[in-house]
C-alpha cells in the first residue's frame, strides 16, 4: 500500500505515542476497566480526536487513510483507546460535520476536536440492535422544543461526552425505519442520565453504558438535518463507522501478529526457536495473509470515501473481513504462545477478548453479510 509523506508521518506519530504511552498501561486498564482519561486527553492534543473534522472547526481535516492509520496503530497496542477514538470521530464528529448547520458545527466540533469532551452516538436500544429501525425512544414537539423519552444501550464514550447524537421517533404514525429524527443533545440537559458502565469481556477500558431519557427538552434548533430523515443519516454514519471498526480490528490483528512473531522467534522447544517449525510458520503465513487482505479492503474503503465514490459495500466487506481476521489471528497468536498465551502475562489473551467486539459492534458480521449481499443482488 502506497502512503504519501504526510500519511507516513501521522502513522509514525501514532505508533510512537502508542508504544510510549499506551503499552505501559494497556494491561492495567484492561484489568481495572478504568477509562484512561489522561491519555485520551493526550490524543486530543495530538489531533487524534479531530482527525476528520475540517480545519475551520478546529480539526486536522485529514484524509480518511490518515485517520484509519491512527486508529490501526493505537488499536495495535490498546484497542480500548482505539475504539474510543473511532467512535468519537466517526459516530460523533462525522455526522455533525456532514449534516450539521454552521451554528451546530461551530458549537460542537471545536471542543470535540480539541479533546475537551468526547462525542457519542445514541442509536441502539434494547429492542433496536440489528433492527435499527425499531427505535422506541420518542421525541414530541412542544413549542420550540422537542421532548425526548426512552432509553439507549451500549453507548460508547457516554460518561465522557459533552454531547450526544440521539435518535428518536418523531412521527408515531410512521412505520419501520420512517419517522425517525436525529438530535444533538448536550449531556448536561436535565432528564438525561448515563447509567452504570457495563462490565465487559473485552474493550474493558472503553466506556460503554446505557442511557435514560426522561422528559429531556431539546431546543428545536438542535435537530440534526431534516426531520424524519434520521434512519438514512445513521445508515450513512454506520457506513463510515464500519471503516473505523475495520481499522480497530486490523490494529488488533497487527498487534497480536507482532507479539506472536516475536515470541515464535525467541521461544525454543526441541532445541530450536518454534518459528523454525513448519506448523508455526504456516500459522504465521496464514495470519500475515489475512491481515494483508484486511488492510487492502480497509484502505480501499478509505480511498473510495475520500474520492467521493460509493464505499458502503467495501466498508461492510472491510469490517467483516477485518473483524473475522482479528478473531482468527488472536486465536492463532494464543496458540503460538501455548500456555503462556492463555495467561494475562502476555497481551494476546486481552487482544483475543477485545477482537470479539469487532464482530458485533456497528453491525454484526451477519448484518455486514446482509449489506454486502444486497449490493450484489442490486448490482
Ligand atoms: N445510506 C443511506 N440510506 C440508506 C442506507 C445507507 N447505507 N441504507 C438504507 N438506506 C435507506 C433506504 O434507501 C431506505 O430509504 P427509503 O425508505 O427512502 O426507500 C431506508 O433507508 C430504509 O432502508 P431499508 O429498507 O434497507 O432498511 P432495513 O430496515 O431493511 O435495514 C439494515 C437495513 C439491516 C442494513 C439496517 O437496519 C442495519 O444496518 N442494521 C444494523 C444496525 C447496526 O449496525 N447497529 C449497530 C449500531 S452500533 S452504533
Amino acid at each position: 500500500m502506497q502512503l504519501n509523506e504526510n500519511q507516513k508521518m501521522i502513522r509514525q506519530i501514532a505508533r510512537d505515542f502508542a508504544r510510549k504511552k499506551l503499552a505501559p498501561i494497556a494491561a492495567e486498564i484492561d484489568r481495572t476497566g478504568e477509562f484512561p482519561l489522561a491519555t485520551v486527553k493526550e490524543m486530543g492534543a495530538l489531533g487524534f480526536l479531530g482527525m476528520t473534522v475540517p480545519e475551520q472547526y478546529g480539526g486536522i481535516g485529514a484524509d480518511l487513510t490518515s485517520y484509519a492509520l491512527v486508529v490501526e496503530e493505537v488499536s495495535a497496542v490498546c484497542a480500548s483507546h482505539g475504539l474510543t477514538v473511532a467512535a468519537h470521530n466517526s459516530l460523533g464528529c462525522w455526522p455533525i460535520a456532514q449534516l450539521g448547520n454552521e451554528e451546530q458545527k461551530n458549537r460542537f466540533l471545536p471542543p470535540a476536536a480539541a479533546g475537551e469532551s468526547l462525542l457519542s452516538f445514541g442509536l441502539t436500544e434494547a429492542g433496536a440492535g440489528s433492527d435499527a429501525g425499531g427505535t422506541r425512544t420518542t421525541a414530541v414537539r412542544d413549542g420550540d422544543h422537542w421532548v425526548l423519552n426512552g432509553s439507549k444501550m451500549w453507548i460508547t464514550n457516554s460518561h465522557y461526552a459533552g454531547a450526544l447524537i440521539i435518535t428518536a421517533k418523531t412521527d408515531p404514525e410512521a412505520t419501520g425505519s420512517r419517522g425517525i429524527s436525529a438530535f444533538l443533545m448536550p449531556t448536561d440537559t436535565p432528564g438525561f442520565t448515563v447509567e452504570k458502565k457495563e462490565d465487559k469481556l473485552g474493550m474493558r477500558a472503553s466506556d460503554t453504558a446505557p442511557l435514560t431519557l426522561e422528559n429531556v427538552r431539546v431546543p428545536a434548533d438542535l435537530l440534526l438535518g431534516e426531520e424524519g430523515e434520521g434512519f438514512k443519516y445513521f445508515m450513512m454514519t454506520l457506513d463510515g463507522g464500519r471503516i473505523s471498526i475495520a481499522a480497530v480490528a486490523l490494529g488488533i490483528a497487527v498487534g497480536a501478529y507482532r507479539a506472536a512473531l516475536e515470541y515464535a522467534k525467541k521461544r525454543e522447544q526441541f532445541g530450536r526457536p518454534i518459528a523454525r517449525f513448519q506448523a508455526v510458520r504456516f500459522m504465521l503465513a496464514d495470519m500475515a495473509t489475512q491481515i494483508q487482505a484486511s488492510r487492502l479492503l480497509t484502505y480501499e474503503s478509505c480511498r473510495l470515501k475520500d474520492n467521493g465514490q460509493p464505499y458502503a459495500q467495501m466498508a461492510a466487506m472491510a469490517k467483516l473481513h477485518a473483524s473475522e481476521t482479528a478473531m482468527f489471528v488472536t486465536d492463532k497468536a494464543i496458540q503460538i504462545h501455548g500456555g503462556y498465551g492463555y495467561t494475562t502475562e502476555y497481551p494476546v489473551e486481552r487482544m483475543y477478548r477485545d477482537a470479539k467486539l469487532c464482530t458485533i459492534g456497528e453491525g454484526t458480521s451477519e448484518i455486514q453479510r446482509m449489506v454486502i449481499g444486497r449490493y450484489e443482488l442490486d448490482a
